[in-house]
Order: C-alpha cells, then structure tokens, then sequence
C-alpha cells in the first residue's frame, strides 16, 4: 500500500516528490538521529556556530510532525553528549538555553499533537534554566499518548552502560538478584532507555560514519542510514527518503 502525502498519483511525481512516496507498511517504530553539521552549516556561510545551532533547531519541529503523520513511535535526537561539555563555554552556554527557546515554542503544540517528551541522559549537571525547561515539558506531556519525543540530553553511551552494571550489582549485593539472572533483556532494563525498544533506524547527517558513543547497547540490530546533508538543510523529503530505504531493506531480507 503506497502512501501519498501530496495526493499525487505516482505517475505523476515529479522527481522532487517521490521522496515522499512511502509504504505505510513496516514503518519503523523507532528512529534515532544524529542531528550532526550545525557548525559546519554556519562556517560555509560565514555565520557563527551558533547559528547553525539555531537553524538546526528549527528542523526538529518538521520532523517530528512528519514522524508523526506517519505513525513513528519514538523519536530519539542526539541534543548534547557528555562530550559536547569540552566546547567554547559560549557555545556551551548558547546550546543549554535551545531547550528552553524550543519549548517556549513548541511546548503547547506538543501537547497538542499528543507528544510525550522524555530526556535520556544526566539531568543533575545541566543549568537550572535548562533543567526547569525540560522538566516542565516531560510533566506537561506525561499524560500523552502519542509519539514519544526523546531528547538525547547530557548522554553518553558507555557511562550509560557502567550505570546500568552498578545498578544491576547494588541489586545483587541487596540479594534482590542473582548473577546468573542477568541477561541482554536485564540489563536492557537497567540503562536509561529502559522502557523504549532499541532504535530500528539511526539516521546520522552531516557525512560523518560513526556512533559517536551514541546508544551503543541500543543499536545492536538497527539499521544505519547516514547522509551528507547538514542537519539545518535536512527536511521532511530527506526524512522520508532515509524511511523508504529501510523499507526496501526490510522487504529484502524479509524475502529471503
Ligand atoms: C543543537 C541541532 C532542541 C543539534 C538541534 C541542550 C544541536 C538544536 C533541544 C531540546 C539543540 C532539548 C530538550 C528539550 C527540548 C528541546 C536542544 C540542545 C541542542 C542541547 F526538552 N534543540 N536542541 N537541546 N540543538
């Protein structure tokens, strides 16, 4: 069954839209991005870093409508790692209010759209501004129930993974459990992603090929689309298209 978003028959796409033609079956229920080439958008046109940063904002609200237009389940965008802490402390500064700028926006059209917003990452160390903006938006959306909006916020992969360890060995030591309990769905249980199912589609922009310490654990069985687009030029067609592929994917091995 094909889906038309611009209510055009297939044979008379032009080329432009047939990145919008997409089957409405085997969508993946979870797709996690990395939104990478912000600065680098903002260097090619003389523009400061942060820029770039704000132009990337902007994309999220088209994408996020499109996921759920086209019945994604959980949305997952790599925000701020632990790495990110190493920039220029202006950028860092300009980076912790973007959830704030965002919301201030978006929170009531959120709500609206039945989006439920989570944060997986370490809330502790984030500014208070940042924390207040981001709490404010989970406890106002908790009651939703529609796409799962998952900020990657303050996160890194494997200290993710050495939390998930220590709470796993408090829980022996206490003899709520026993070693040989332990197993991929236990500790899956144990990282702060507990209650999502691993990613079936990582996107990543900007050219770059690699994690990135990003859901290490997570991304065992996904499938990777990476693009040279820069994040602040990625659009509903590029989304798309990185959906189509995972599809024609999925009907291959599916065939076998
Ligand atoms: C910069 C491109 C939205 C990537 C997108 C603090 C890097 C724009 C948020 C956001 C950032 C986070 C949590 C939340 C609501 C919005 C955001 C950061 C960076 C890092 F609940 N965009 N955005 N957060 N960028």
């Amino acid at each position: 069954m094909l889906n038309k978003l611009m209510g055009r028959k297939k044979s008379e796409q032009v080329d432009k839209e047939k990145s919008l033609d997409f089957s409405s079956e085997n969508i993946p229920k979870h797709i996690a991005i990395i939104m990478d080439g912000n600065g680098r958008w903002a260097k090619k046109r003389g523009l400061p870093r942060v820029a770039g940063h704000r132009e990337g904002m902007n994309v999220i609200r088209e994408i996020v409508s499109t996921s759920n237009e086209i019945g994604v389940e959980v949305l997952t965008l790599y925000a701020f790692s632990t790495e990110n802490w190493k920039r220029p402390k202006t950028e860092v500064d300009f980076l912790m209010r973007l959830p704030e700028r965002f919301l201030n926006v978006e929170l009531p059209k959120l709500i609206e759209e039945n989006v439920v917003v989570r944060i997986t990452g370490e809330r502790e160390n984030l500014p208070e501004y940042t924390k207040r903006a981001v709490n404010k938006a989970v406890e106002a959306t908790k009651e939703n129930n529609g796409l799962i909006l998952n900020f990657a916020l303050n996160y890194g992969s494997r200290s993710e993974i050495i939390d998930g360890i220590k709470s796993l060995y408090k829980e022996i030591e206490a003899g709520e459990m026993d070693i040989n309990e332990i197993s991929e769905s236990v500790l899956s249980d144990h990282l702060m992603t507990a209650n999502l199912n691993d990613p079936d589609l990582l996107i990543r922009t900007s050219g770059e090929i690699r994690l990135s310490n990003f859901m290490l654990w997570q991304l065992a069985y996904s499938e990777f689309w990476f693009t040279d687009v820069l994040w602040p030029d990625f659009s509903r067609e590029h989304f798309i298209e990185a959906v189509r592929v995972y599809q024609n994917r999925q009907r291959r091995y599916g065939g076998v």
